[in-house]
């Protein structure tokens, strides 16, 4: 059967791109697959899309008319100090590649994806969609900060020039199932997971990096999922829109420490290592624009999203990402 909507995801096997995948074939209601739409989801085996040359060959292949582009090189704060040139260079190569292959296809609409950590560190608060480019990023991922700040330029550029309609999201932290949960590289949950995980395991005990101080909004991958899946069918800016739960739902590393003892019952001691770095200490956005067009979206209680994130990754230890543990 033919689709009209041929949606091409580039980084369909990360955690982003597996919510998308099981909002899309789950969901009931609004943002479950519709007749019109045919999904691809992409992982780095399809083609490194830091090559030109493997990147059109991959839009030879699918001819999409739409693309969810989510494939980067991604990491949490540790890696991203380690990495900075890595970060700038492959996320610029990824980037301008998937762009300009999509202009030259024709495809009707992109969405990309940045992230709020992309803002300048010294700025007034709550954070909005206008000030991406008023200022220098937290010096911890300059790197990744720009070549993600370039998406937008680029964005207004094709827009400009071809009219093309290229556009993006800001989510803030995202958490859930299929995460990254290396223990160097990994992202703060899903990190302190494996770690709380491995200390009931092993009856050693849970140390969490840095004073625990340092206040963030977390979104779950399968309501940000449910985003995407709305913004690539009815959102019509350039602009990018952030996608974050409230202000109010802001919780510190400590209180995230505290959920996932929880969840995984861990009743040993835990400490804080104040010899690591704590990163920037806050980031808070405005989920203003987004409450404006969806005021009455559902996201899952931080409680409830992080015992999910708990139990996939006990009943999936053995083949999820988990580094070299
Ligand atoms: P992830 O789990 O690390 O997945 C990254 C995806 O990109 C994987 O599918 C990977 O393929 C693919 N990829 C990486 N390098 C590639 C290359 N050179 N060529 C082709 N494919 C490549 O990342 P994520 O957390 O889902 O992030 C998705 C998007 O959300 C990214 O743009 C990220 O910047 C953004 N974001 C993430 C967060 C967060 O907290 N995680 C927050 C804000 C924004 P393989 O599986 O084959 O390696
Ligand atoms: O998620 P995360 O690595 O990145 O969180 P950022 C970092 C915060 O969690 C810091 C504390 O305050 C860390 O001290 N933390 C405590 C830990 N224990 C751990 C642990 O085991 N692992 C990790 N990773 N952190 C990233 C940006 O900033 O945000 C990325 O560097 C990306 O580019 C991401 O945008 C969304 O929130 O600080």
């Amino acid at each position: 059967m033919s689709h009209d909507k041929v949606i091409l995801v580039t980084g369909g096997s990360g955690l982003v791109g597996k919510a998308i995948e099981w909002v899309i074939e789950n969901d009931k209601g609004r943002f479950g697959k519709m007749e019109d739409e045919k999904w691809i989801f992409l992982t780095s085996k399809d083609g490194d899309l830091r090559s030109a040359e493997a990147t059109r060959a991959i839009f030879d292949k699918y001819k999409p008319t739409h693309v969810i582009h989510l494939a980067a090189l991604v990491g949490g704060l540790f890696k991203n100090m380690k990495y900075k040139l890595d970060f700038l260079r492959d996320n610029l190569l990824i980037n301008d590649n998937v762009l300009h292959t999509s202009h030259e296809h024709k495809v009707k609409k992109v969405v990309s994806c940045l992230s709020t950590c992309i803002f300048p560190d010294k700025t007034t608060y709550p954070i909005d969609e206008t000030m991406i480019h008023n200022g220098p990023p937290h010096d911890s991922n300059f790197g990744y900060a720009y070549a993600k700040r370039l998406i937008d330029t680029q964005n207004k550029a094709y827009h400009d020039q071809f009219g093309d309609k290229f556009t993006s999201v800001i989510p803030t932290n995202v958490f859930g199932p299929h995460d990254n949960y290396d223990l160097q590289d990994s992202h703060v949950i899903p990190g302190l997971i494996h770690k709380c995980y491995l200390a009931k395991k092993n009856g050693t005990p849970f140390v969490v990096a840095g004073s625990g101080k340092p206040l963030r909004q977390f979104i779950y991958s399968r309501d940000l999922a449910k985003l995407f899946i709305w913004v690539l069918r009815e959102y019509d800016e350039v602009d990018p829109i952030i996608l974050s739960v409230g202000e109010k739902d802001e919780v510190s590393i400590k209180d995230v420490a505290d959920a996932i003892v929880n969840a995984i019952d861990f009743k040993g001691g835990y400490s804080f290592d104040t010899t690591k770095a704590d990163g920037q200490y806050k980031k808070t956005a405005s989920n203003e624009k987004l409450l404006k067009y969806l005021p009455d979206f559902q996201f899952t209680l931080f409680e409830t999203a992080v015992k999910e994130s708990v139990e996939w990754f006990t009943q999936n230890y053995d083949n999820a990402r988990t580094g070299k543990h």
